[in-house]
């Protein structure tokens, strides 16, 4: 974009972003940055946004009604700098007339591969076997030591086969995993490449060795994770969960890692982060991440970039590409 530095728009930038995506701000807007970092309170949040056109956030900051009912009319766009927007309400950026869009695609890759890192670690125990390492308590090897589960050949499930769900299929393939899925509509073949289709979470979650969860929270999802369908999985199953900890109901999952119903758990997105529930923080048969799944350089950049590319679509007098609301 090249305007005149008086006109341009004025972004609010909720936190900390890469420092090339800082520069595209710096030269394409008027940019209220956050170097340091410091959480947004509700109330800082709004008293912020008072004088801009625009709010770049992540899904660490909330926009309820009561948000968007007191952010000023000339707010426009929010663009997120993420996948998932359950942390905005996007009936109530409708009503205000607040467009919302997020950044798909350039993070499949990376919570992809944090997938497959939070089922190795689960399935081999390597939360536990760091402990040992690091508290100076490993005394002793034996067959018999911290022996986990296989994950080459077993069934895995995935809930949601978007893009990241697929990305994930792909790369279990070199696992030689069966995959299993369910999805609102069954893909094409070509993106299906022989996963097999279960129209009911409840029809898959039988087959599922190692269950991967990628669904988007709505009110459909929220808690489906519950203490039924936990007991339809084969006992001794692994589940990783990389999308949000609000698709699992916390006291269904503990007692499943407690009973043995799950061998373990990889989880790297929790209900009331960053608090996570102490339960899972005691158990052993859980692998922990503090929500990283698209923590890499290059995916922090691209994201900052989709954004930006939403923004200055929006400022151009079109559309932007990834619109949610
Ligand atoms: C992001 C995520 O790091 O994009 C998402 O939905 O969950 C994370 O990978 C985070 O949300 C950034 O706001």
């Amino acid at each position: 974009m090249a305007d005149t530095a008086s006109k341009r728009p004025t972004v609010l930038v909720t936190r900390r972003l890469p420092d090339a995506v800082h520069a595209r701000l710096a030269r394409d807007y008027d940019a209220r940055l956050n170097p340091e970092d410091k959480l947004y309170t509700k109330d800082a949040l709004i008293a912020a946004a008072q004088d801009v056109d625009a709010i770049m956030p992540c899904h660490t900051e909330h926009f309820t009604e009561e948000v968007f009912a007191k952010l000023p009319e000339r707010v426009k766009i929010i663009a997120n700098f993420s996948v998932g927007y359950d942390h905005v309400d996007v009936e109530a950026a409708k009503k205000h007339g607040v467009i919302v869009t997020n950044t798909p695609e350039v993070l499949s890759d990376a919570t992809a591969e944090t997938t497959i890192l939070l089922m190795l670690g689960a399935a081999r125990r390597a939360s536990e076997g760091e402990r040992l390492v690091r508290s100076g308590g490993w005394k002793d090897w034996s067959p018999a030591f911290m022996v986990g589960l296989g994950v080459t050949g077993k069934r895995l499930g995935i809930l949601g086969m978007g893009r990241v769900g697929q990305t994930v299929a792909d790369l279990a393939r070199a696992f030689r995993m069966e995959i299993h899925y369910h999805n609102r509509t069954r893909l094409s073949p070509d993106k299906e490449k022989g996963a097999v289709w279960h129209d009911t979470l409840d029809d898959m979650l039988p087959h599922c060795d190692f269950l991967s969860l990628h669904c988007n929270v709505t009110a459909e999802t929220r808690g489906i994770m519950n203490a039924a369908r936990f007991a339809l999985l084969p006992d001794g199953a692994v589940l990783a969960n990389a999308a949000r900890g609000a698709v699992i109901d916390d006291d269904a999952l503990v007692d499943a890692l407690k009973s043995g119903k799950l061998f373990a758990a990889g989880i790297d997105a929790y209900n009331n982060e960053p608090n996570v529930d102490k339960r899972l923080i005691a158990l052993d048969n859980t692998f922990l991440l503090p929500h990283i799944g698209s923590a890499n350089r290059e995916t922090r950049d691209a994201m900052g970039f989709r954004a930006l590319d939403n923004l200055d679509a929006y400022f151009a007098g079109g559309t932007p590409g990834d619109r949610v609301a």
